[in-house]
Formats: structure tokens, sequence, C-alpha cells
């Protein structure tokens, strides 16, 4: 049978390439997001292209009884849930702190820290009767280091990371590995979704820069579920080469 794994976040980004790595390598994929037609578009491509079970869940992380009745209903086999990509995450702006839009703040606190961790937790008590399992969490440079105008992303960032370790310390006995991955600049739809929709401002952040591309990050998440059952990679900090963490940066 199968591996099953379960990814917030598909629609786009890390979460799509993390869909088809692990599809390619034959794991039945849960993909979820609020974009129904990207998620189908991906469900048909993944069945088809790879010849596994895909099931697609429509939900937003922010909506507490919609995350736990899609996850606690669950169909059959689909509730042995072998690795959580807990992914679906956004930045909304990048202001001052005294400038910084309230309604942003919220978005990202109720998307990044609130959603992530309802998400964690449903799947989690699915793992716990098996004592087994998997959490990726989506972390960012932005978990480790706090940088101009990014404020309250860093802040639900650093939640993050905090909240990994607290759950790699609670699940231990239930031999759940947690590994947060901590991406620095990736070129994906996160900018354009930072800066709502204006391409001039999202594609200035990665001027000059060979940034990460969402495979190079899908890559080492799925190394990281391969290792043998007594190894854990507990945080990975992931740059591309220009890149030494939030602050430096070298362009061309
Ligand atoms: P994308 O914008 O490309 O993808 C984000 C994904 O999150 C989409 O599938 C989106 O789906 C989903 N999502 C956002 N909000 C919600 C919500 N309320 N409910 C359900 N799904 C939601 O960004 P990335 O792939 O780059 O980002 C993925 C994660 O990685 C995020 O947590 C981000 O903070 C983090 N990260 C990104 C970095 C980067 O430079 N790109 C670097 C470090 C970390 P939909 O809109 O369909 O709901
Ligand atoms: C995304 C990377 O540097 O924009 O988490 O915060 S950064």
């Amino acid at each position: 049978m199968n591996k099953i794994v379960f990814i917030t976040g598909a629609t786009a980004g890390f979460g799509a390439a993390c869909a088809r790595k692990f599809a390619a390598n034959q794991y039945d994929v849960i993909i979820t997001g609020r974009r129904l037609e990207r998620l189908e578009q991906l469900a048909a491509e993944l069945a088809a292209q790879y010849n596994i079970d895909v099931l697609p869940l429509h939900f937003d992380v922010r909506n507490r009884d919609a995350v736990l009745g899609s996850i606690n209903t669950l169909p059959g086999k689909w509730k042995k849930i072998d690795v959580l990509i807990n992914n679906a995450g956004l930045a909304a702006g990048k202001d001052d702190f005294d400038k910084a839009g309230l309604d942003d703040w919220d978005t990202m606190v109720d998307t990044n820290l609130k959603g992530f961790a309802y998400v964690a937790q449903a799947v989690s008590q699915l793992m716990v009767p098996h004592k087994r399992g998997h959490i990726i969490n989506l972390g960012s440079t932005a978990a480790k280091y706090v940088y101009a105008q990014g404020n309250m992303y860093c802040a639900t960032k650093h939640a993050v990371d905090a909240l990994s370790h607290a759950m790699r310390i609670d699940l231990l006995p239930y031999h759940i590995k947690v590994t947060a991955i901590h991406p620095g600049a990736a070129d994906t739809e996160f900018s354009m979704v930072r800066f709502k929709g204006d391409r001039i401002a999202a594609d200035k952040v990665y001027e000059g820069l060979i940034p990460l591309a969402a495979a190079d990050v899908a890559e080492t998440i799925f190394y990281c579920t391969t290792l043998p059952d007594h190894v854990c990679i507990n945080d990975l900090v992931i740059t591309c080469t220009q890149q030494a963490d939030s602050f430096y940066s070298v362009k061309n």
C-alpha cells in the first residue's frame, strides 16, 4: 500500500512542488487549498501521470470548523497519514511597524499561526494512535532573523519555529518526527501575494539573485522523509547560495 502525504497550500509554490515530488515517488496525496479549480487540475494531473490516488480537500486554514471537519471525516485509508507538510501560509504587506495594516496582521496571524496549529493538531491526533508519523512545518529564514518591515510576518514564523519545538517535545512519546524547514528567498507566488499583485515590487525581491525554486525546497523536504526511522532532521535552514540569512545577500 502506498504511503500517504497530506499537503496544505498545494495550489502553488512549495506545496504544489511537494505534491509532484511525493506523487512521483508513489505516495498517495491529499492536497488542500482555497482555489478549487487548481486543486482539481492538480489532482487530475497527478492521478493520470503517476497512477496514484489523490484526494483534493477544499478549505481555508483560518476556518477552524472547516479544518477540523475535513480532517476528522477523512474517508477510510486516508486517515492513516504518514507525512504532513504544513505549508499553507503567506506574507501580507511589508511596512514599518507603525504603518502596517491591522487587517494584514490579522490575516498572517490567522493563517500562519492559528490555521497552521489547527491543521497540525488535527493531523497529529490521527498519527498518535499509530505511534508514527512525520510532521514537516514550513518556517522561513524569517523564523530565525527579524528584518526591517517584516514585523508580523517574522513574528508568525518565529511562532512556527517555537511550535515546531513544542510539537517535537510533546509528540516524542508517539515517535512522531517533527521537522521545521526554513527556506530563504524562493521564487513562488509568495511575493505577488505579499505585494498584492504588484509585479514590479514582487520582481524586485529576486533581482540580481538566483533564488531558490519551489522544486529545490520540495527535494529537500522529500529527502528529510527518506531517512531511517531512528533519524530525524529537526531544523533545517535552506537558502540560495547568494543569501546568508534574512539580511545578507550578494546581488549580481
Ligand atoms: P505561494 O503563495 O506560492 O503558495 C502559498 C500556498 O498557501 C498556496 O497554495 C495557497 O493556496 C495556500 N494558502 C495561503 N493562505 C491560505 C489559507 N488561508 N487557507 C488555505 N491555504 C492557504 O507561497 P510559497 O509556496 O512560497 O509559500 C509556502 C510556505 O512557505 C508559506 O508558509 C510561506 O510563508 C513559506 N515560505 C516562503 C518563502 C518564499 O520566499 N517563497 C520562503 C520561506 C518560507 P490558496 O491561495 O489556493 O488557498
Ligand atoms: C519568505 C522569505 O525573506 O521574504 O519567508 O521573509 S522572506
